[in-house]
């Protein structure tokens, strides 16, 4: 089995998405193994965006991801774990991405774009182990 690390961003919470992401999730087939409702601080907020630091967007990401409340989640699969989720989230911006989709389905600005996956198996296991140490 594979994991992967899921957030349900603070616009997810904000506008009661989560048991239909959640949802999503589940009717795939995947399993939670972890879930934590949480404000996410500064400092995790700036580890996991490490890679985010010096594009012109990194405050506005921040100060979004740190607003409220986000639902952390690790999710389980089969191998490569972290795809089957980027396939169900669609692509970055909600504009572009196709019904079927979160973002598709439920979204339309890039800034407010619901949930976050890692994006390789490498990231999986970096981001597990920064909002759930143990877990990976
Ligand atoms: P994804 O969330 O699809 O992995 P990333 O990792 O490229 O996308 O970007 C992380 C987050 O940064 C996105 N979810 C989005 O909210 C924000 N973001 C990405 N590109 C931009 C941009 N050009 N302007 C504003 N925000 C952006």
């Amino acid at each position: 089995m594979n994991r992967t690390l899921v957030i349900c961003k603070p616009d997810a919470v904000e506008r009661g998405l989560v048991g239909e992401l959640v949802g999503r999730l589940e009717r795939k087939g995947l399993r939670l193994v972890a879930a934590q409702l949480r404000t996410i601080d500064e400092t995790t907020a700036s580890a996991h965006y490490q890679e985010h630091r010096d594009k012109p967007f990194y405050g506005d990401l921040v100060g979004f991801i740190t607003r409220s409340p986000s639902l952390v989640l690790v999710v389980e699969g089969p191998e490569d774990t972290w795809r089957i989720v980027r396939t169900l989230m669609g692509p970055t911006d909600p504009a572009e991405a196709p019904p079927g989709t979160i973002r598709g389905d439920l979204g339309t600005v890039l800034t407010e774009n619901l949930v976050h996956g890692s994006d390789s198996a490498d990231s999986a296991e970096r981001e597990i182990g920064i909002f759930f140490p143990g877990l990976t």
